[in-house]
């Protein structure tokens, strides 16, 4: 707010609306009313549209989308099942690797989420890691809706030499993206601090990073609100 604009409010008038528009957000900036928007989008239908191996494959709509990518393990499909509320929607596995193929999800005709194929498994041929290259960089390039990736890191392990390659394409491909660290039952909350504390100083060289790092653990339903809350809000921008 300017200087001006603050003298021309009267000191009486200035305390009542402080008072008034105050929103009551808790310790991570969520407001109760957000927290409501998301959980109320969450509790949706949401169903399988298809998997997509070639860049052709990808379905054709305007719907506001997020996609969900991370190394192989991190656990992927466990958060949007979480998210989601559904026990089967994406599949959970033990063998990383596998799938190269990102698959929609459509919640609600609100918002489209794209599971991109894990990477960052050691071993994957160096032409499996090209193929993933290729269709996930055509994706991110043409897909004009997509309006956040969220990159998954295992709270346990931080950042990999892999997860830095894939900010480095989305700082490229100047595509909005936001950490989400995964599994954060593993570990205690001050070395949960200091991991997002690595990352943000990490923050300034990856020029289309969100400097929020939402912690969430799907086995005991930690930071799922939160995340809900801004999702729900990005499809509403
Ligand atoms: N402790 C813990 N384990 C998890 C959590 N989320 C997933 N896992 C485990 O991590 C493994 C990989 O999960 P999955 O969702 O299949 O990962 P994806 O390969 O990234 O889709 C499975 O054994 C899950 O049970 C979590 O929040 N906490
Ligand atoms: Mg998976």
């Amino acid at each position: 707010m300017f200087p001006s604009d603050e003298n021309e409010i009267s000191e009486e008038n200035e305390s009542t609306e402080a008072a008034e528009a105050a929103p009551a957000f808790d310790e991570d900036g969520v407001s109760p009313e957000q927290l409501e928007v998301g959980r109320l989008l969450f509790a949706k239908e949401c169903t399988f549209v298809l998997g997509a191996v070639k860049l052709d494959q990808i379905p054709t709509t305007s719907l506001p989308e997020i996609a969900f990518a991370g190394r192989s393990n991190v656990g992927k499909s466990s958060l949007i099942n979480t998210l989601t509320r559904r026990k089967y929607l994406a599949r959970t596995s033990n063998t990383p690797g596998r799938t190269q193929e990102i698959n929609f999800f459509n919640l609600d005709e609100k918002l489209m989420i794209a599971d991109l194929p894990g990477f960052g498994y050691a071993k994957v041929s160096r032409s499996r890691v090209e193929e993933w290259t290729k269709l996930v960089n055509s994706y991110l390039k043409g897909r004009a809706q997509l309006r956040r990736v969220l990159l998954l890191v295992d709270s346990r392990h931080g950042l990999k030499s892999s997860d830095l390659e894939v900010m480095k394409m989305l700082d490229v491909a100047a595509v909005s993206y936001q950490i989400v660290l995964t599994k954060s039952d593993k570990i205690g909350k001050v070395d949960c601090a200091r991991l997002i504390k690595k990352i943000n100083e990490k923050a300034k060289h990856h020029t289309a990073l969100h400097p929020e790092v939402i912690a969430t653990s799907s086995r005991k339903g930690i930071g799922i609100d939160i995340l809900r809350a801004r999702l729900a809000a990005l499809c509403e921008d």
